[in-house]
């Protein structure tokens, strides 16, 4: 057996009976208690799912399994020759809570390789859908359209036990996982490149594959899509991506209809698609103004943006309170390798001037960025132009965090989600 299920195996029981303890003798204490302007207000701040793959500090920012940004930036195992960290081996952290070794990681590798293959009909159908169709569409519609593949489905038919639930998961999981890179890419050069695909290297790694694939050749790039997957995995499940993802598999549904649902809520403009919003503003304003704007410059166009009732995408969070560390992440990035890219550099000063404007306009809560602003440009400066792409590189890299979650959800047997709702009429008689 493969040494992530096999250590799967042997930390399961014991995390079981650890909930089990924690709800047998916590059970009834309050952790949260919710208010109308919450009920009517996005549920922001309610505390009512437990995500031990990974935890939000409004001022910290994410940390996975306890490890900050800069922490597994050193720890966890990278490519040879790479300074990110290897995606797949931040998945086995998600899941195991453990930094995999070398070896653990090649085992793993090997295993992801071996599923790596899409069926032909996925193609096929991509291929049938009008040309301007949005890539997340297709994107969305790709995953769902393997739902037959679903393993977990088929031992559910033959009455698996619940205790056993989390085993089909996972290897459904490791499946779809094993086939995003390509269908990702084969999205991108069927869309912008007429159709002239590039075949997987056997010899890279899941994230080097997917640069590869997407026919980028600096060494760089490489790295920048380990770290960009990393980067965007997990944010505790209380976003729109991971909570529909959670929600939508408690019904017993499969990877593929989660993961499919999860990239619906993903594609939404506040959410991932924030990516491609953030560099479409940016470019519209450096063409406007001719070139790289002045701080000056930025703060009228800021003004503008607000002032028409739009929001400034890449800033704002509904958790965060501070400059994003996967911002952070992606800026060191962009100043060891293209410090001088104008487009980069109006990342840069818009950063300088944003927050202090988002701040006197007084609406924001949070006026700083957060990962959406830095992602696009970094894209763009390796020559993938094309905005509408964006939010598929999120989506290949939440499903890392989304399916970590999902293995935990059916290992820990957690039931189907319901919370209550009530009227607006009950509220004015009874609260
Ligand atoms: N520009 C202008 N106004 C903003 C703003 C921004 N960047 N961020 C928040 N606001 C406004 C909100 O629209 C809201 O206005 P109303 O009261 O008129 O509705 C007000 O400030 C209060 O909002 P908030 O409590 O600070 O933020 P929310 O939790 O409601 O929303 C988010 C969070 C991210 C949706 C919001 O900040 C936003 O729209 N940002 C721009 C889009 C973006 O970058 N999204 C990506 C987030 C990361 C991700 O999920 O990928």
């Amino acid at each position: 057996m493969a040494k992530l299920k096999e250590r799967l195996q042997g930390i399961i029981p014991e995390e079981r009976e650890r909930v089990r303890k924690v709800v047998t003798e916590k059970g009834e204490k309050v952790i949260s208690q919710v208010t109308v302007k919450q009920a009517y207000g996005g549920m922001r701040g309610v505390k009512c799912l437990v995500c031990d793959t990974s935890s939000l500090d409004p001022e910290e920012g994410i940390s996975f399994r306890g490890y900050t940004i800069p922490q597994l930036m050193e720890r966890l195992p990278k490519a040879p020759k790479g300074d990110s960290p290897l995606p797949e081996a931040h998945w086995w952290l998600l899941l195991t809570g453990e930094l995999p070794t070398e070896e653990e990681v090649k085992d793993f590798q090997e295993e992801l390789k071996s599923r790596m293959i899409v069926p032909q009909y996925v193609f096929k159908m991509l291929d049938a859908m009008p040309e301007d169709t949005h890539p997340m569409t297709m994107f969305s519609a790709a995953v769902l359209s393997m739902q037959g593949e679903s393993l977990f489905v088929k031992r559910y038919n033959e009455r698996m036990k619940r205790g056993y639930y989390w085993e089909p998961m996972y290897e459904d999981s490791l499946n779809l996982l094993a086939k995003l890179p390509q269908i990702g890419a084969r999205i991108y050069r069927m869309k912008y490149k007429g159709g002239s695909y590039i075949q997987p290297d056997p010899d890279l790694d899941w994230g080097g594959n997917f640069a590869h694939m997407m026919g980028v050749e600096k060494p760089e790039y490489k790295d920048l899509m380990r770290l960009y997957f990393f980067l965007h995995s997990d944010h505790e499940s209380g976003n729109v991506s991971a909570h529909t993802g959670h929600l939508v598999a408690s019904a017993l549904s499969d990877v593929y209809y989660s993961i499919s649902a999860a990239i619906n809520g993903l594609a939404g403009p506040l959410h991932g698609l924030a990516n491609q919003m953030c560099l479409k503003w940016i470019m519209e304003m450096m063409e406007k103004l001719g070139g790289v704007p002045t701080k000056e410059q930025i703060e009228k166009y800021a003004w503008d943006t607000l002032n028409s009732g739009q929001v400034i995408p890449g800033y704002g969070h509904a958790v965060l309170r501070k400059t994003d560390p996967r911002f952070v992440a992606q800026h060191e990035f962009a100043m060891r390798y293209c410090p001088d890219d104008p487009i980069v550099k109006t990342v840069t000063n818009v950063y300088e001037v944003v927050p202090a404007i988002l701040q006197k306009h007084g609406k924001a809560k949070n006026p700083w960025p957060n990962v959406d602003a830095h992602s696009g440009c970094l894209q763009y400066h390796y020559g993938i132009r094309e905005f509408d792409f964006y939010t598929v590189f999120f989506g290949i890299g939440r499903a890392l965090g989304i399916t970590a979650e999902l293995v935990w959800d059916r290992a820990l047997m957690l039931p189907i989600e319901r919370p209550k709702s009530v009227t607006t009429k009950w509220i004015e008689e009874e609260a």
